[in-house]
């Protein structure tokens, strides 16, 4: 087995059976810029304690996987350049050369199953790229939700995708994609979108519930939990389309590929919405730490 080097409080709720949050550090290191970033992670983490949780931020560090940051670690890796953004294809070869790494969501639900842990907050998933029948850029997020059992709290999947292709996908793979208190899928920088998602949970409960039977009944892969942002943070989608739709020709015509093309449109987007993006992004993620945290106390009863 993997050594895994653990923060002193995660250390502690494991020894004493306290509920634990993971976090990835993707969006820290590719998805905001600094100083930003490190205030949003230090903030997500207290909001995960308030709510009477301990939060799991995850990065490989020096080609060791931690589960849960120092706060000095935190402030390192928030300011480091050069970062690699961690998937399931990479994660190990990244340890095992001694190197440091973000970890996407894919990657960060491999560390926290080995871990122990069973839930997870984001801000949002990767998933079908628009113009995928031609690039084939569908995100390994995907994949990693049906296949490790970890259920991940996100405000829906980003809307620079192609939403409706990424739920086609979800279902295929057999991810059961769970709207929180609305019956329509979230589109991320705003609450509603014109999908209907294709389950809905209104209580932390019951998504505890449906985590722990699929593990009673024998069934891999996790679940998405889709927590609309606060209306009052949202930004409507007819503002953003166009935004996006600049920021993706912009992607095409600089012929930006791969794992570059999320940060890149984040990025853009961030530039073009002078901020406003960033500040949306922020309060999807700290409801999302909020939700996850509740459902990680709920799971500690089951
Ligand atoms: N959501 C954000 N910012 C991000 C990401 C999500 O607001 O940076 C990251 C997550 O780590 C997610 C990754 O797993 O983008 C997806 O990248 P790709 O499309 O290359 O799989
Ligand atoms: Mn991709």
């Amino acid at each position: 087995m993997i050594d895994l080097q653990f923060s002193a409080e995660v250390a502690t709720a494991r020894a004493t059976g306290q509920p634990i949050v993971a976090l990835e550090s993707t969006i820290i290191t590719h998805g905001m810029p600094y100083p930003q970033n490190v205030e949003v992670a230090a903030q997500v983490e207290a909001d995960i304690r308030t709510g009477g949780a301990v939060p799991a931020t995850i990065a490989v560090i020096d080609g060791q996987l931690h589960i849960g940051l120092e706060a000095d670690q935190l402030q390192t890796l928030g300011q480091a350049k050069g970062v690699a953004k961690l998937s399931r294809a990479d994660m190990a070869a990244c340890i095992a050369t001694g190197g440091t790494g973000a970890t996407t969501v894919a990657a960060t639900m491999i560390a926290a199953h080995l871990a122990g842990i069973h839930v997870f907050a984001t801000g949002g998933i990767g998933g079908v790229h628009k113009g995928a029948e031609n690039s084939f850029d569908i995100s390994a997020d995907l994949h990693e939700l049906a296949a490790t059992p970890v259920t991940v709290v996100a405000a829906g999947a980003k809307a620079i995708l192609d939403l409706p292709k990424t739920l086609e996908v979800l279902e295929t793979l057999g991810v059961p994609v769970i709207a929180h208190g609305q019956d329509t899928f979230p589109g991320f920088w705003s609450a509603g979108s014109d999908l209907t998602a294709p389950l809905r949970m209104d209580d932390a409960a019951q998504i505890a519930r449906a985590h722990v039977m699929r593990t009673r009944m024998g069934l891999p892969g996790g679940q998405l939990i889709a927590n609309p942002i606060p209306t009052d943070a949202e930004i409507p989608a007819h503002t953003l389309a166009p935004i996006i739709a600049q920021a993706q020709s912009e992607a095409d015509a600089r012929g930006i590929a791969g794992k570059s093309v999320t940060p890149f449109l984040l990025q853009r987007i961030f530039e073009l919405t002078e901020g406003r993006s960033l500040t949306a992004n922020i309060a999807l993620v700290r409801n999302n730490a909020r939700l996850a945290t509740r459902i990680a106390r709920e799971m500690t009863n089951l």
